[in-house]
């Protein structure tokens, strides 16, 4: 009796977390199946960390829009924007279960599990050049030594997303790693972002994403980072009072399906996904740019921050001091960590565009 009440909330939750998830999907091609004399369509469920309007928003869009041509509307991509299903870690569990094949994580929360992603924190490591910074990111030897760590996690890496650089949002300006000691930093949930800020004498607290923007209004916390698309539509500037530009870390997101789903899929379809995520980096490095020159316009525009940026000098000594964070990088990464700086630090000098 006890076993048959289980198996029935078992199918019940299975059934409510489906109708939950079409609930949530800003899709409406579900409806395509229905339709008289076409075939069902397979779904891929698609979840991002960021809402509607947001760089990863664009990347899901144009991948759903590259998907229906290619497969000719066999497959249907739908999009499931933050705040739809869970947080960041929530997502990567979604796609470790096989439930969402699709989803953006974060290195700055996924670092958790694949201490291999924390690479992407460590500030003053990626080249200065956009050029030289986009080849990175489609380095098949570095994208190779990534994919290890992923796969350890049962994920597959399927691409890397540029989102502009990290700005420093605070009630004061943060020239020198003095100004932010005792300073309440958000950070990712990740021990790796948290280890960088120590390093410059901040207090880390770790948070989701969600509760920011009501964390610094309510001052639980007193400084956060992000780039400027983020910080505008996530409304940060308007509980922040300065913006401290260091041009030290990119914001790069992976995007990730189950790795058993991935090896399994029907070779056709394998195939589409792969065409479709291929002229993506180019696409998506123009959308930041253009997504965080606007936003940091509107921001200006607002008049409600103002705007600092930092000299060599000043990036220089953030730079030195930053450094114990490389060396919990390398602790926590291990040997595979130890070859993937080898091959960001090899990568940046053989570049010509510096
Ligand atoms: O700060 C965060 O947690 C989030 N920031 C961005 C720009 N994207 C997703 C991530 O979770």
């Amino acid at each position: 009796m006890r076993a048959r009440a289980r198996r029935l909330g078992a199918l019940l939750l299975v059934l409510s977390t489906s109708l939950f998830l079409s609930a949530c999907s800003d899709s409406d091609d579900t409806m395509t199946g229905l339709l008289p004399g076409k075939p069902e369509p397979e779904i891929w469920r698609f979840a991002l960390e960021e809402i509607g309007g947001s760089v990863q928003d664009a990347w899901a869009q144009e991948f759903r829009r590259r998907i229906s041509e290619l497969s000719d509307g066999q497959v249907v991509v739908e999009i499931y924007p933050y705040g739809s299903i869970g947080t960041s870690p929530q997502l990567t569990r979604l796609v470790e279960d096989g439930r969402v094949q699709l989803a953006f994580a974060s290195p700055g929360h996924i670092a958790d599990d694949i201490p291999e992603a924390g690479v992407f924190l460590l500030p003053f490591l990626f080249p200065e050049s956009d050029e030289t910074n986009r080849r990175m990111l489609t380095d098949e030897a570095l994208r190779e030594l990534l994919q290890a760590g992923w796969q350890d996690a049962g994920l597959q890496l399927l691409g890397l997303v540029p989102e502009g650089w990290m700005i420093w949002t605070a009630d004061k300006p943060l020239y020198t790693p003095e100004d932010f000691t005792g300073l309440r930093m958000r950070t990712m949930t990740a021990p790796a972002q948290a280890d960088v800020f120590r390093a410059w004498g901040a207090e880390p607290v770790p948070m989701p994403y969600a509760e920011v923007y009501d964390a610094l209004q309510l001052g639980q916390v007193d400084g956060q980072s992000n780039p400027a698309f983020a910080i505008a539509e996530m409304k940060f500037h308007q509980v922040q009072s300065v913006m401290t530009v260091p041009q030290a870390t990119r914001f790069v997101a992976s995007v990730v399906s189950n790795h058993d789903w991935y090896r399994n899929l029907e070779q056709e379809h394998r195939q589409w996904l792969d065409a479709a995520r291929a002229g993506m980096p180019e696409f998506i490095d123009e959308v930041q740019h253009r997504y965080n020159r606007q936003r940091l316009q509107q921001i200006r525009e607002s008049g409600r921050i103002a705007m600092e940026r930092l000299d060599e000098d000043q990036r220089a000594r953030f730079r030195e001091t930053s450094l114990p964070a490389r060396e919990r990088f390398l602790e926590r990464a291990g040997p595979r960590g130890e070859r993937i700086l080898e091959r960001i630090q090899a990568l940046s000098e053989t570049s010509t565009d510096n």
